[in-house]
C-alpha cells in the first residue's frame, strides 16, 4: 500500500507507484529546474534527457510537480510539455507555498525543498537535481538563505547534486548544513564541488568512494531516529566543467547587474542562472545539462543500492477462492 487517499493530495503515477510496491529503485526528480532553471525548449530536452538516463541506470524517474492542487509523483510526458513551455509563469513553490498553492487547486513547480517534502511522502529516498540552493552572498545582510538547506535538515531524502550553485557563498553554505546537522558526503571527491567546476578549495568532512556504504549509511542515519536528509556532492563530468577562473568573473558581473536591477527573494536564482546563459554564450547551460544527467546516473546507482539494503516485504496470503 502505498499513501495515497481521498484525503491527501499525494498522486503517484502509476509507473512509481509499481516500482514502490515491487521495492525496485526510483529516483525522485525537481521541476523548478524546468520551469525557472533552463529556457525553452532546452527544458524539456534536459527534463526528457534526465528522465530516460534513470530508466537507463535502472530506476524508475518520478519528476515532481504541483498539478490542480495534486501533489504529482512522475508526470506523463503531457505535463512535463506543459510546465516547460510554461516556464516561469508556474510559481516556483518552496515549503512555505505548499499549503495555499494546494488549497487552491494550482500548479507549481517544486524547488528542491518542495520536492524532497513530497517525494518523502511519497517514499521515495533519493532524488537527483543540479545544485541546490544555500547561503546567498551577502546573506549577512540580505538574510536570504534557500529553505533547501532547511529542508536537508527535515525530510529523510538523499540528495544528490554538483554542489550549491556557484552564484551561492559556498562556504557559509556548508557552516549552515553543518549547524543543521546534515551529513555532506563527497561522492569519490574531499572537496565540496562547485557546481559549473569540480573544485571549490573547501574540505568536506567525508568522502564516500562506494554507493553500497552511501546506502548503509543513509539505513542508519534513518534507523537511529537520526532522522532529517543527507546531501551527496558529485562533481560535473571533467569533460562538461568551466574551470573556476573562467566562470567566476561572470559570476561577478552577474551578481552586479542582479542588484541593480533589485532582484530580490524567489527571483534572484532565476535571474543569475539566466544572465549567466546569455553571458556565457550558452555553456553555463551545456554545463547545467551534463552535471544534472550525472548526478541522475549516479542517483540511479544509489537508489538501486539502497533497493537490495530494504528487506523484502512479506507476502500477504491472499484468501482462497475455493473451500
Ligand atoms: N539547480 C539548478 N537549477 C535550478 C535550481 C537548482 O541547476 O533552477 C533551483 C532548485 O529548484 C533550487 C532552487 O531548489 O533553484 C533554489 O532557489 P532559492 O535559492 O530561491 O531557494
Ligand atoms: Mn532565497
Amino acid at each position: 500500500m502505498h499513501p495515497q487517499s481521498a484525503h491527501s493530495p499525494l498522486q503517484i503515477a502509476e509507473p512509481v507507484a509499481q516500482a514502490l510496491r515491487d521495492g525496485t529503485p526510483v529516483v525522485a526528480l525537481e521541476s523548478t529546474i524546468i520551469s525557472h532553471g533552463m529556457p525553452w525548449p532546452d527544458n524539456l530536452q534536459m527534463a526528457q534527457r534526465v528522465e530516460q538516463t534513470v530508466r537507463d541506470s535502472g530506476a524508475t524517474p518520478a519528476t515532481i510537480a504541483v498539478m490542480g492542487g495534486r501533489w504529482c509523483v512522475g508526470l506523463a510526458d503531457e505535463a512535463l510539455e506543459r510546465l516547460a513551455r510554461q516556464g516561469p509563469a508556474t510559481p516556483k513553490l518552496s515549503r512555505r507555498d505548499l499549503p495555499l498553492v494546494t488549497a487552491r487547486g494550482g500548479d507549481g513547480a517544486t524547488t528542491v525543498a518542495a520536492t524532497m517534502i513530497i517525494a518523502a511522502r511519497a517514499g521515495i529516498r533519493v532524488f537527483a537535481t543540479g545544485g541546490i540552493g544555500g547561503v546567498h552572498r551577502g546573506a549577512a545582510q540580505s538574510m536570504d538563505i534557500s529553505a533547501d538547506l532547511l529542508e536537508l535538515a527535515r525530510s529523510p531524502v538523499a540528495v544528490v547534486c554538483a554542489g550549491a550553485k556557484a552564484i551561492l557563498d559556498l562556504g557559509l553554505t556548508l557552516e549552515v548544513l553543518e549547524t543543521q546537522g546534515v551529513p555532506v558526503y563527497g561522492w569519490c571527491t574531499d572537496e565540496l564541488p562547485a557546481f559549473y567546476s569540480r573544485r571549490s578549495g573547501l574540505r568536506l568532512p567525508c568522502r564516500v568512494d562506494s554507493l553500497d556504504e552511501l546506502a548503509a549509511a543513509l539505513q542508519l542515519q534513518w534507523a537511529t531516529g537520526l532522522g532529517g536528509g543527507a546531501l551527496v556532492a558529485n562533481p560535473i563530468p571533467a569533460a562538461a566543467e568551466i574551470p573556476h577562473e573562467s566562470i567566476a568573473p561572470v559570476i561577478d558581473d552577474a551578481l552586479v547587474q542582479a542588484a541593480q536591477q533589485g532582484i530580490h527573494g524567489a527571483a534572484v536564482t532565476p535571474y543569475l542562472l539566466s544572465r549567466l546563459n546569455d553571458l556565457t554564450v550558452g555553456r553555463s547551460l551545456a554545463a547545467n545539462i551534463e552535471l544534472v544527467l550525472n548526478n541522475a546516473r549516479v542517483a540511479a546507482g544509489l537508489a538501486a543500492a539502497w533497493a537490495r539494503l530494504q528487506p523484502s516485504l512479506p507476502i500477504v496470503p491472499v484468501a482462497s477462492a475455493s473451500r
